[in-house]
């Protein structure tokens, strides 16, 4: 086993990569079905929810065609907008073999879709998930970048013992992220868009916080997986997010040893406040 609690070798018919054929003929019609119920429910409740960015990705990729998405017939769209791709795994896989496809501008998305009876919520990352709610990003050039400076930050980071510190950014940005617009804050997180409960929440509870994003503020907060959050960080443009990466990591890495992790409802002096919550939500539920 790895650090990261996974044995070190893919399991049977999977790749050295952990990588696996989609295999798209396979899928059954009531799988089909699954994808199309969640996706019509998405794409009605996102357009003034999701940036615009997430909105232009789903329709260059023509995800609103019947069913679930080939992987073959997306990947040449986004091949040619953004030079990334999309590759089949049979679930979560090792950090050091996430962070080699994004920094290879491959995603690694599961094959399988979630049963009916888990339409709302399940743990592990199914291809509703991580095709309907990460994909679409990817067509955007700056979003793309980011994506694979994250891998190529990740493969630096490895062995430093604080990979739980740029797990956080990944958790905050890409996966429940709020970008600011003209018209107000709109989603980019993946884990928000793929979820249809948290696509109200995010944004209209009054329970969570939002905050500004700061890189080394982010990297100090822990996080839920196990619930809607409790704080979300709001982007000023996704080249905002982008140019954060460009900071001496080494010197960041180094700070964020010596600093404590911040409690995940503080609001800190110096945070931008876009609302302060009343974490009604978070108190139900403890
Ligand atoms: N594997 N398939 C898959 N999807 C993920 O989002 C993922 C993963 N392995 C590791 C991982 N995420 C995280 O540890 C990174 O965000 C750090
Ligand atoms: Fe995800």
């Amino acid at each position: 086993m790895s650090a990261d609690g996974f044995a070190s070798t893919p399991p049977p018919g999977a790749r050295s990569d952990w990588t696996i054929e989609q295999d798209w003929q396979s899928y059954t019609p009531a799988e089909h079905q699954v994808w199309m119920t969640l996706h019509e429910r998405q794409s009605k409740l996102l357009p003034g929810r999701a940036c615009d960015a997430f909105l232009h990705g789903l329709d260059a990729l023509d995800l609103h065609r019947g069913g679930i998405p080939d992987f073959s017939r997306i990947n040449a769209e986004l091949n040619r907008l953004t030079g990334w791709s999309v590759v089949a795994v049979p679930g979560l896989v090792p950090d050091e073999i996430f962070f080699e496809h994004l920094a290879n501008r491959r995603f690694p998305a599961g094959r399988f879709i979630r049963t009916p009876e888990q339409l709302d919520y399940l743990q592990e990352p199914d291809i509703f998930h991580d095709v309907f709610g990460h994909v679409p990003m990817l067509t955007d050039p700056t979003f793309a970048d980011y994506m694979a400076a994250y891998g190529e930050g990740g493969l630096r980071a490895l062995g430093r013992g604080q990979l739980h510190n740029l797990a956080r950014l990944y958790w905050y940005t890409v996966e429940f992220g709020l970008l600011e617009s003209a018209d107000g804050l709109r989603i980019y997180g993946a884990g928000i868009v793929s979820s249809h409960a948290e696509s109200i929440f995010a944004l209209d509870d009054p329970s969570p916080n939002r905050l500004g994003f700061n890189l080394e503020r982010v990297m100090r907060t822990p996080y839920r997986i196990d619930d809607f959050q409790q704080v979300y960080f709001v982007v000023p443009s996704l080249q905002a997010l982008l140019d954060a990466t460009l900071q001496d990591f080494e010197a960041l890495y180094g700070r964020l040893a010596r600093q404590g992790d911040i409690p995940i409802a503080a609001i800190e002096p110096g945070d931008q406040v876009f609302t302060h919550g009343t974490q009604a939500y978070a108190v139900s539920r403890t």
